[in-house]
């Protein structure tokens, strides 16, 4: 178990004016922010980034929308961080997302679903360092 996350507010939450409220969530939950930045990807980071989702009907489209406008990368620690911080976001659709769940309060659909959080102590590890170099960690 690692105690860090790795998240993006994305760009429906950003446009959508949502940055203040979902950080307000996240603190609230227990979250220490150890890194932010707010940043747009380029279509090659989106495509790495979301490389296992390659095959996907959806590909196309979820690289459009994550390059569509500028996002909020944050690095986050808290005991159990990974598990802790997919529930505080809910299920990837936002009509199966729980109440009180970051995306059943601020996500428009599965496509448009206001936030990401690392699935696993691994990937957590992978996407900060893909996002952050070590001395904007602290
Ligand atoms: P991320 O990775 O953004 O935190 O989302 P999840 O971990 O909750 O969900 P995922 O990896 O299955 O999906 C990645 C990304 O693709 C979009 N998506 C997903 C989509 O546009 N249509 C779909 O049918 C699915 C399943 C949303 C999140």
């Amino acid at each position: 178990m690692s105690n860090r996350t790795f998240t993006m507010i994305k760009p429906d939450a950003v446009h959508n004016g949502h940055v203040g409220a979902i950080l307000e969530k996240i603190t609230t939950a227990g979250f220490v922010i150890r890194g932010l930045k707010m940043t747009q990807i380029s279509q090659r980071e989106a495509e790495v980034f979301y490389d296992v989702h390659k095959e996907r009907p959806f590909f196309g489209e979820l690289v459009s929308f994550m390059t569509s406008g500028p996002i909020v990368a944050a690095v986050l620690e808290k005991d159990n961080a990974v598990a802790d911080f997919r529930a505080l976001i809910g299920s990837t659709n936002p009509e199966e997302a729980a109440e009180g769940t970051i995306r059943k309060l601020f996500a428009e659909s599965v496509g448009r679903n206001a936030i990401h959080g690392s699935d696993s102590d691994d990937n957590a590890k992978i996407e900060c360092a893909f996002h952050f170099s070590a001395r904007e960690i602290y």
